[in-house]
């Protein structure tokens, strides 16, 4: 008797390692600082995190300490924080507007990387926080956020405008930007 319980606990604990570090694979977390861009002593005033798994990038931005009141544009872009580059849109050259995302909702903005706005409060903080089926973290393919940009704007914008079918895109985007911190691993 005391053979087989000894036989059966380095069982149960290799057992346990299997699970723990299959889980442990599965998940991924990716963050970035968000530092002003305009002025010769960048200022921390916002930050990006993300945790990945199952197929679901759960994403949480924040800023704080430079404006109140006001709304802030953010998207994922391409490049570098040195020379900021296009909107990141998974490499591909068609609309996101209707691309099915979680709970069979469309993803409602025209790039896969057209966040949404940040509204500060009174004492300047604001956050935004939400899940996505579009990207990932540490994959690389064509959905991993690794490597890109977060850019924060100094204007808030109509996302649902930009996707509105009547809507003209025959105007040019002067949304200045305020503040850039790259993604990593
Ligand atoms: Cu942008």
């Amino acid at each position: 008797m005391q053979n087989k319980k000894s036989l059966l606990w380095p069982l149960i604990i290799s057992l346990f390692l299997v699970i723990s570090c299959q889980s442990e694979k599965d998940v991924a977390i990716a963050s970035g600082d968000l530092y002003t861009i305009f002025n010769s002593q960048p200022r921390n005033i916002g930050r990006f995190y993300a945790i990945y798994a199952n197929g679901i990038t759960k994403v949480n931005i924040s800023m704080y300490d430079y404006s109140v009141n006001s709304y802030h544009s953010i998207h994922l872009h391409e490049g570098t924080c040195e020379e900021i580059g296009p909107h990141w849109n998974q490499g591909k050259t068609t609309m996101f507007c209707n691309v099915i995302d979680l709970d069979d909702m469309p993803w409602g903005k025209m790039m896969a990387g057209d966040i949404g706005n940040i509204k500060t409060n009174a004492n300047g903080y604001g956050s935004l926080a939400f899940s996505t089926s579009l990207w990932s973290i540490g994959t690389n393919n064509d959905t991993d956020i690794i490597g890109k940009l977060v850019v924060l704007h100094s204007e808030g914008e109509n996302f649902a405008l930009e996707c509105d079918p009547d809507h003209i895109p025959d105007h040019t985007h002067t949304n200045v930007k305020i503040a850039c911190g790259v993604i990593s691993q």
